[in-house]
């Protein structure tokens, strides 16, 4: 493990569960590798170094993202597999060698686009991949949060030398399009973005970084969409939510009620709730626990870190999100970026 923070300790959890042998863990300090390594139960506290060279079986990059490409890399060169963080790279173009490499060397990597294991999102997507809810027209999603709503607010990801250019975006907005096009089946092929900084200064620092992203976007497939991205949203903790309206259902999940979606009809309209004995079976794999009893963000996690294991071990798990994928999330932020800056919408490359 690389990294001491809120993801370190959610991927140890999974990691347990996964029943890995948890061999070491390095950080930015001694003190808080050998106090992070106690407290979650690793075998020992190293360095990012020595941790890497010494030949372990998988390395999980949680550290702030404008590391995660060298680490990431550096274990992919020792001959690990890797779980590293998004944003993948702080750049489309590096995040794209990365994934070309991991690519080469056979370990194509996990990014915990973990959204992705939440059985209803499956069911979603099953949905859309069978037919049932016919040709997608419209999109609407957002990401809203609101940790970063006062001035006196302040992270790593705030400043852009230790967060990366992107902030909001890079940070959840890559979920939301992440999810958008796992689900829907399709890409956006063109997008315009409105950004803003609201607190042009945080911590006596200014800050060039986005707190709230505004889009519109074209699919390939010829739907449209609306997206809405913030860490200053009041009351908002973790409010993602993506509703796709397809020519005979719309379809609508919000990630803090996971339990259910929503299935719209012109006649009647339905709530499906989580249950593995009435789901589709990507649905039903991902679902240990029976109906009533509510699985969530640990739950997917735990999902998607046995997957990756999986996929380490020479499986295809369906729907693992991959290195690759993190580069598309970086290619989708890198033309947010340039489009808010143009004030002109930009293509956005297929690759
Ligand atoms: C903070 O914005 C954060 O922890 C993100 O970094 C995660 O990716 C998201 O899942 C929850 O919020």
């Amino acid at each position: 493990m690389l990294g001491a923070g809120f993801m370190a300790r959610t991927h140890t959890a999974a990691a347990r569960v996964a029943r890995a042998d948890l061999a070491a863990l390095a950080s930015s300090s001694p003190e808080t590798a050998s106090r992070a390594a106690a407290e979650l139960g690793y075998a020992s506290a190293t360095t990012a170094d020595e941790l890497i060279a010494s030949g372990l079986d998988v390395v999980h990059v949680c550290t702030p993202n404008p590391t995660h490409v060298d680490y990431a890399r550096a274990a992919l060169r020792a001959g690990a597999h890797v779980i590293c963080e998004k944003p993948l790279a702080t750049s489309a173009a590096e995040a794209r060698e990365l994934a070309a490499e991991a690519e080469r060397a056979g370990r194509p990597g996990a990014v915990p686009f973990v959204y992705r294991y939440h059985p209803m999102v499956r069911e979603a997507r099953a949905r859309i991949a069978e037919g049932e809810a016919g040709a997608v027209l419209t999109i609407s999603g957002h990401y809203l949060q609101d940790w970063l709503l006062d001035p006196g607010d302040d992270d790593w990801r705030v400043s852009s030398e230790s967060g990366g250019p992107s902030r909001a975006f890079a940070d959840i907005g890559s979920h939301l399009v992440d999810l958008l096009e796992f689900v829907s089946g399709d890409r956006i092929a063109r997008l315009a973005a409105v950004t803003r900084t609201v607190h042009p200064e945080r911590g006596g620092r200014a800050v060039t970084t986005e707190d709230t992203a505004a889009l519109a976007v074209e699919l390939a497939g010829g739907g449209i969409g609306t997206l809405l991205v913030s860490q200053v949203a009041p009351g908002r903790k973790n409010g993602l939510t993506l509703e796709i309206a397809g020519s005979r259902e719309s379809l609508r999940f919000e990630q803090e009620d996971p339990e259910r979606l929503w299935v719209g009809r012109r006649g009647h309209s339905l709530l499906l709730r989580r249950d593995p004995d009435t789901l589709g079976a990507d649905a039903a794999r991902l679902s240990p626990l029976p109906a009533g009893h509510p699985q969530g963000y640990q739950d997917a996690f735990n999902a998607f870190v046995a997957d990756a294991y999986a996929a380490a071990a020479g499986e295809t798990p369906a729907g693992l999100p991959t290195f690759a994928d993190g580069a598309r999330a970086a290619v989708i932020t890198d033309a947010v970026l340039a489009s808010a800056s143009a004030g002109t919408w930009v293509e956005v490359s297929a690759e």
